[in-house]
């Protein structure tokens, strides 16, 4: 198998490098027509060999239908799934016995009987039996090929130009191909069979499922999966779906019965599939699937494969267009990915840091449809009834990473499913803030799934945690700055409000200092040591405290954006006040708990107390030098390696501490085979918590994203973290707050040409680590004025040792505005730039 990228041609013009491949393998077969159209190497993972496992087969979805197309020469194997097929059905998990033990476990954390505390959460205060339900695998398709030969030119990929998979290969001297894609118009998996010579397409298909299934033919010609989701942890499965499957040949025949399709000598067969459940909403699941089913074929059958195609092309690529990147490219780029994935330690291969960055972007416009469920632990690729932490959604971080890259990566429509989460959840959250708690608004715990739990799951070590509210509303106003939208405020206000009000009953006074404290709470999923004993059950954790701190205060904005609330805004107000400020303990560290507990050598995966810096916007280099030094020695402390998911968090706090190197380096660290003690990367560029967890992707996509552009601390930032590796590129459309679109290209790490987009119009203000001279920029002197960048303002610090350094090095920068208008771009050119 010779290598895929024959010629690298540059384009001056736009000033990308173009990948050209020229292929034998992709040479067009003779008496094929409209063909998967062959875009450029640049956005390919290809392969010499089939998938040998889940994760080497590669992903296609469209929201709805996820499928694994593993490209087996004789049995062709897709698994597939649906993004509302799960365990159990409309339930919550709220414990109506807890309140009066909360109560106990807030009087134990009073009087710091922190092992006492723990002991009784976690024996009163867990799950009774159900701790959320699983994501399930519909099934799988597969397709066997009677053909006996020697096998050569065997190749397969993941366009990600199109959002199509394609295998070739060659036997008995023919040229077979299969090509694959989900399709975002029609809602069905589409898969064509073609050769270059007539009469040469013989399969037989079957659809097979783990769940409870059974398998019909109707009307002669198709086949019907019909299944259940499991019972589990005592929830009764409730979910109904069908899979339905026809062929479409030209030339031969095709053949059904119960055991599947039999298609023979034909000239082409297309395959069309769809799936549908009986799941309207999280408490309704009263929908026929059999009919949504059927009147989706019946309506895509009416188009041939090419139509659904074109339409699907054009669609996907109106989100994945939207961003170019590009960090270069050498020799490395000419491996397959599973050697790129190999070498990309060892070599400058930096077009593999770009594939990963619009991998992540691919996957979340393949999982998260606008009138999707959001993207779960594994977006919406999952092979198993039970997969790992059930495939749901963890909120202590998990589930809002996979949501990082849609504002920044211009994808915000593909936020819309977590909103509508957010929506449901300020609902079910209800209950539990008044009956656990004895709270109004709501709140929900570490965990939630389709039916949108709000209990504790897991036992309260892990599960005791009832903040995510908090960060949940913040991706809420987080949408509101980035576009401005007063109508979505206006619409999201109320649960912003709702879950401010949730912490106005719930916080406690602590008896030191008189701060008032979420309790009890963990710093997610980690522990510190009291006496003998590993205690998480805690009160006042740094994050809780930084969580709530940014919550009040989206809220007083939010209110004065809207000119409503006044009186409740100055009231949260006063209750910001008296929060905990943050402390830097004994070893010049950013405190995770309000005593002084942290440990140099810890290398817990979880990174919570630094959510100040990233993803939230509370600690500021400019602004607040020491608790910004003293982030950079937690997560020094910290470590690099670990889990996928951490890696990638660990990149965008690297490139908020303006450290490129540092956060290349972790690129490398997430981008390599797993290994005995770390996450990485899967063959197919899934990320590897281990096992597969999609997170870990989103995240390093935001991360590289945040190396190139950020808009967080009173100004856009333009390449606050440029690796040496990446000294010459260019990246175009991504977003700042405010409503900008921003390309940059670069050279010699110098920025060469800017071009600055205003949806909103307003002050535009930028920061930069170099001197600019343009009539278009004045310099930027006092407050930004524009509305969308007011920073926050922190209480001072508590400081414990000041021997640490404290004064970090900061670059030099400079500050520039351009007073916009809406819908006027401005462009800096490159000779008025030093
Ligand atoms: C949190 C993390 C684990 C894992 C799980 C799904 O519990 O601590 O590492 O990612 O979520």
């Amino acid at each position: 198998m010779t290598g895929l990228i024959n010629k690298i041609t540059c384009l001056c013009t736009v000033s990308l490098l173009i990948v050209s491949s020229v292929q034998a393998q992709q040479k067009k077969y003779a008496g094929e027509k409209n063909s998967i159209p062959d875009g450029t190497g640049r956005y390919k993972l290809w392969y010499n060999q089939p998938a040998k496992n889940w994760n080497e087969a590669l992903p296609l979805g469209n929201g709805f239908i996820g499928g694994m197309v593993f490209g087996d020469v004789k049995n062709e194997r897709i698994q597939l799934n649906e993004s509302t097929i799960w365990g159990g059905g409309p339930n919550n998990t709220i414990d109506s016995n807890a309140k009066p033990y909360i109560d106990r476990v807030r009087r134990l954390l009073a009087e710091k009987k922190y092992a006492e505390a723990q002991e009784l959460a976690n024996s009163k205060l867990g799950p009774k039996g159900n701790s959320g339900m699983p994501y399930q695998l519909a099934g799988n398709l597969y397709l066997s090929f009677p053909e006996t030969g020697t096998v050569s030119n065997y190749y397969r990929d993941l366009d990600m130009a199109n959002a199509t998979a394609t295998v070739k290969y060659t036997m008995n001297g023919i040229n077979y191909k299969r090509e694959f894609f989900t399709s975002f118009g029609a809602n069905t998996f589409m898969v064509r069979l073609t050769a270059n010579k007539r009469g040469m397409i013989n399969c037989r298909l079957k659809l097979q499922s783990p769940l409870k299934s059974s398998v019909v033919v109707n009307d002669e010609k198709t086949l019907v999966l019909s299944g259940e989701g499991s019972e589990h942890e005592g929830q009764k499965g409730q979910i109904e779906f069908n899979v339905l499957t026809m062929v479409k040949n030209s030339g031969g025949t095709t053949v059904a019965d119960t055991s599947g399709i039999t298609i023979a000598n034909a000239d082409t067969a297309v395959i069309y599939l769809s799936i549908a459940t009986n799941f309207v909403n999280y408490h309704d699941v009263s929908a026929n699937s059999m009919l949504r089913a059927k009147n989706i074929l019946n309506k895509a059958y009416q188009h041939s494969f090419h139509e659904l195609l074109t339409d699907n092309i054009k669609y996907y690529r109106s989100y994945f267009d939207r961003v170019k990147l590009d960090l270069g490219i050498d020799s490395a780029a000419k491996q397959p990915t599973d050697v790129r994935i190999r070498n990309f330690a060892n070599n400058n291969d930096t077009q593999l840091a770009e594939l990963y960055f619009q991998y992540g972007r691919y996957l979340l416009i393949c999982s998260s449809q606008p009138r999707s469920q959001p993207a779960n632990l594994q977006g919406i690729w999952n092979g198993e009834v039970k997969g790992p932490w059930d495939s749901k959604y963890t909120i202590n971080i998990n589930t809002e990473m996979n949501y990082w890259p849609s504002e920044v990566t211009q994808l915000p429509e593909l936020s819309t499913p977590l909103f509508n989460m957010i929506s449901d959840l300020s609902v079910t959250g209800k209950p539990t803030a008044k009956i656990m708690y004895g709270a109004r608004g709501w709140a929900l715990h570490h965990n939630t799934d389709i039916w949108r739990i709000t209990g504790v799951v897991d036992g309260a070590f892990w599960g005791l945690w009832p903040t995510s509210n908090a960060w949940l509303c913040q991706h809420l106003w987080e949408h509101y700055l980035y576009s401005g939208d007063k109508k979505f405020l206006t619409q999201y206000y109320p649960i912003i409000k709702g879950a401010a009000e949730y912490y106005i009953d719930a916080l406690q006074k602590e008896r030191e200092h008189g701060w008032l404290v979420v309790s009890p709470s963990i710093s997610p999923e980690h522990e510190y040591i009291d006496g003998k004993n590993q205690v998480s059950v805690t009160a006042g954790a740094t994050m809780d405290n930084q969580l709530v701190y940014g919550l009040f205060t989206d809220a007083i904005r939010a209110a004065a954006e809207l000119n409503i609330d006044k009186a409740f805004a100055d009231s949260l107000a006063i209750y910001r006040s008296q929060l905990p400020p943050m402390q830097i303990g004994k070893y010049g560290q950013l405190q995770e708990w309000l005593e002084d507990v942290d440990r140099t050598d810890d290398h817990h995966r979880h990174v919570s107390h630094l959510y100040g810096l990233f993803p939230g916007n509370q600690i500021s280099p400019f602004r607040q030098p020491q608790l910004f030094a003293a982030v950079k020695n937690s997560l020094t402390y910290r470590g690099d390696v670990s889990t996928g998911w951490s890696m990638a968090w660990k990149i965008n706090l690297w490139a908020r501490l303006l450290d490129g190197n540092h956060a290349y380096k972790l690129i490398k660290d997430q981008i390599k085979p797993i290994s005995a003690n770390s996450g990485g990367t899967y063959p197919n560029l899934f990320d590897a918590h281990p096992p597969f967890q999609i997170d870990g992707n989103f995240g390093c996509t935001s991360g590289i994203a945040e190396m190139l552009l950020q808009s967080h601390d009173g100004a856009i930032y333009l390449l606050p973290a440029l690796p040496d590796e990446c000294k010459d590129g260019s990246v175009s459309g991504l977003m700042a707050r405010g409503g900008f679109k921003v390309d940059i290209k670069w050279a010699n790490h110098k920025i060469v040409k800017l071009v600055i987009h205003s949806s909103i119009g307003g002050n535009c203000r930028l920061r930069v680590n170099q001197q600019i001279n343009s009539l278009l920029l004045t310099a930027g002197n006092g407050i930004n004025k524009n509305p969308f960048y007011q920073t926050m303002d922190l209480k001072m610090p508590i400081i414990k040792n000041n021997s640490k350094n404290l004064q970090p090095a900061l670059p030099k920068t400079w500050l520039y505005d351009v007073a916009t208008r809406p819908g006027k771009t401005y462009t800096i050119v490159n000779k008025s730039l030093h």
